[in-house]
């Protein structure tokens, strides 16, 4: 992945210089929501590689991820292509049965889901990125205003995110 160096600082200026906390993490998590879909997985991807030692297996929860395991078995047996769709239903809403089952989680749930996601991707038994992929421009620059979040802020960003992936079932 290559960075470009006129980020945040220049295309959000407005947003990311209020110097108050809960207004980066407000405004990091608005411009994630604007992002195209395959920017929003792969910005997802890459926090989770740079978080990832930062969050340990135990902290996300057996019990947590014991809920979410019959999706996550479900999705291994998928196809590649399949997994990849699967992936994009979620992020852009859409309504599907894996969207559906998806939308019950708890806000834990529904991140324990994700990095559980990521560590099937490491283990090869999902979808990679592909090799040399080029996060667009957009997409580096939310992944650098995440980066400067603590970690506490960068959790609270995620949550915001993942919660409203998928679809609720039991809404309207
Ligand atoms: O071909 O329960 C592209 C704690 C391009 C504790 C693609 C916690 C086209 C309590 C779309 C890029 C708070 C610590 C392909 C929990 C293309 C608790 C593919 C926290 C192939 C849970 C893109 C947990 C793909 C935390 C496949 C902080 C992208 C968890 C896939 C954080 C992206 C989890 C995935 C994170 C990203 C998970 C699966 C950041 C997952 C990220």
């Amino acid at each position: 992945m290559t960075f470009t160096s006129d980020s945040a600082s220049t295309r959000f200026p407005k947003a990311f210089n209020y110097g108050i906390q809960s207004d980066a993490v407000a405004s990091t998590t608005a411009v994630f929501k604007a992002l195209s879909v395959d920017d929003q997985l792969a910005v997802l991807w890459y926090a989770y590689t740079e978080m990832g030692r930062s969050i340990t297996p135990a902290a996300t929860g057996a019990a947590r991820l014991q809920l979410a395991e019959g999706l996550l078995n479900q999705i291994q047996q998928m196809s590649h292509a399949e997994q990849l769709e699967v992936m994009r239903d979620l992020a852009a809403q859409r309504n599907s049965q894996v969207s559906r089952a998806y939308g019950i989680f708890s806000v834990n749930t529904k991140l324990a889901f994700w990095y559980e996601l990521s560590e099937l991707m490491v283990k090869g038994l999902v979808i990679p990125v592909p090799a040399g992929y080029q996060i667009s421009r957009d997409g580096a620059q939310v992944l650098e205003t995440l980066k400067e979040l603590d970690f506490g802020q960068q959790i609270t960003v995620l949550r915001k995110v993942v919660a409203d992936m998928g679809v609720d079932p039991l809404a309207d």
